[in-house]
C-alpha cells in the first residue's frame, strides 16, 4: 500500500524535498536531476509494458562495447536516459554501459555538479520472455578540480552520492538511496508519479535462499562450488535457490526477503561478468544502507575497489550480512580458477 502523511501520498519528488530540507544551502539542483531519470524510467516502464505490441522485442542488430549483442530495447532505454539527462543543466557526464566511453555533457567545475552512471536496460536477456528487467543508477559528485573525464569518473563506489533501481516487474518499483536509508517507490499508472510504497526497508540479516547460475558450477573456483554444495545440503545450509537471471530482480528478492546472490569468477571470465560502476557499485550502496553486504574477489568491500576503467569487471556475493558471512568462510581465494 502506498504510504500516507497527514492523509496524502508521498510522492519521490516530495520526498526528495523533504530530503533537501535537512540541507539548507541544498540548491535543488539535485532534485531537478532526479527528474530527469524518474522521466526516463517512466518513459522506459512504458515501452516494455506495450512489448509484444509495439516492436520492441528482439536484437537491435548490433553489439556493444562488451561485445554483447544489443536488443532493440536496451537503445530505447538508453537513449531515454541520455535525452532527459543530457538537458539537466547540473549533469557534467554521462557514463553508460552500453556506451564506450563516458560522454561530457558540459565542463561544469560548479560544487552540484554530477557525474550520471547508469546500466540503462539490466536483464535485458529476458525482455522477449516478458521476465522482469530494471534499469540501474548511480550518481557521483563531479569533482571541483579540472581533471580528465577518466579522471572524474573513476570513483570508487564509496563516493556515491545516490543509488538506485527501477524495477519493471508486476508492478514498476524504484528503489533509491542517498545514504539517509533504503526507500521504495511505486510507478502509479493512473498517477503517472512514484509513490513511496517501502520506507527505511532493512534486508532480513540471514535467509535460506541463495542466487546464483548454479549451470556454471563447474566453471566456478573451487571455494564456491564448496559453499554451494554446503547450501543444498540438508546437513549444511540444507537452502532453497531462486535464480531469475536479471541482476535487478534477483538482487530485490533479496532486499524483501534475505538470502545471497552471487556472480563468481568463472574459467571464461575471471575477473566476473557484472560491471563494478553499473551494477555492483549502485546495489552494494543499497545493500549497504539496508544492513547487508557486498564483497567482490578476495572478499574485497565492493565499494572499495578503485576502478581502472568505466566498464571494469567484477565477481559479486551480495545480500544478507549473515549469508554473505557465511560464504566468505568458504570463499578464501575467490579469483584462482
Ligand atoms: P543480461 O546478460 O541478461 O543483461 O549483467 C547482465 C546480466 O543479465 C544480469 O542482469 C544477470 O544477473 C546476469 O547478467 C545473468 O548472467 P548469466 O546469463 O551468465 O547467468
Amino acid at each position: 500500500m502506498a504510504i500516507k502523511r497527514d492523509g496524502h501520498f508521498v510522492t519521490f519528488g516530495q520526498h526528495i524535498q523533504e530530503q533537501q530540507q535537512k540541507y539548507p544551502n541544498a540548491s535543488g539542483q539535485y532534485s531537478w536531476l532526479l527528474s530527469g531519470i524518474t522521466l526516463a524510467t517512466k518513459m522506459i516502464a512504458s515501452y516494455v509494458r506495450r512489448a509484444g505490441l509495439i516492436d520492441v522485442w528482439g536484437e537491435h542488430g548490433s553489439t556493444n562495447v562488451q561485445g554483447e549483442d544489443v536488443k532493440k530495447l536496451d537503445i530505447i532505454a538508453n537513449d531515454a536516459l541520455k535525452r532527459t539527462l543530457g538537458y539537466r543543466g547540473n549533469v557534467g557526464i554521462i557514463a553508460s554501459e552500453e556506451d564506450n566511453e563516458p560522454r561530457v555533457i558540459q565542463d561544469v567545475t560548479a560544487e552540484d555538479s554530477y557525474i550520471i552512471m547508469f546500466d540503462p536496460l539490466d536483464g535485458s536477456s529476458n525482455i522477449d520472455v516478458n521476465v522482469s528487467v530494471g534499469t540501474i543508477f548511480t550518481i557521483f559528485r563531479n569533482p571541483k578540480e579540472i581533471q580528465s573525464t577518466e579522471k572524474s569518473v573513476l570513483q570508487p563506489g564509496s563516493q556515491q552520492v545516490a543509488a538506485g533501481y527501477v524495477l519493471y516487474g508486476s508492478s514498476t518499483v524504484m528503489v533509491y538511496t542517498d545514504g539517509n536509508g533504503v526507500h521504495q517507490f511505486t510507478l502509479d499508472p493512473q498517477f503517472g508519479a512514484y509513490l513511496l510504497t517501502r520506507e527505511n526497508m532493512k534486508m532480513p540479516d540471514h535467509s535460506g535462499t541463495y542466487s546464483v547460475n548454479e549451470a556454471y558450477l563447474h566453471r566456478f573456483p573451487e571455494p564456491y562450488q564448496r559453499y554451494l554444495h554446503w547450501s543444498k545440503h540438508p546437513e549444511g545450509g540444507g537452502y532453497s535457490s531462486r535464480y531469475v537471471g536479471s541482476l535487478v530482480a534477483d538482487f530485490h528478492r533479496i532486499l524483501i526477503k534475505g538470502g545471497i546472490f552471487l556472480y563468481p569468477p568463472t574459467t571464461e571470465q575471471p575477473g566476473g561478468k557484472l560491471r563494478l560502476m553499473y551494477e555492483c557499485n549502485p546495489l552494494a550502496f543499497i545493500a549497504e544502507q539496508a544492513g547487508g553486504k557486498a564483497v567482490g574477489a578476495g572478499g574485497q568491500r565492493i565499494m572499495d575497489i578503485q576502478p581502472t576503467d568505466v566498464h571494469d569487471r567484477t565477481p559479486l556475493v551480495i545480500g544478507s550480512s549473515k549469508n554473505v558471512e557465511e560464504a566468505m568462510r568458504f570463499i578464501q581465494e575467490p579469483v584462482r580458477v
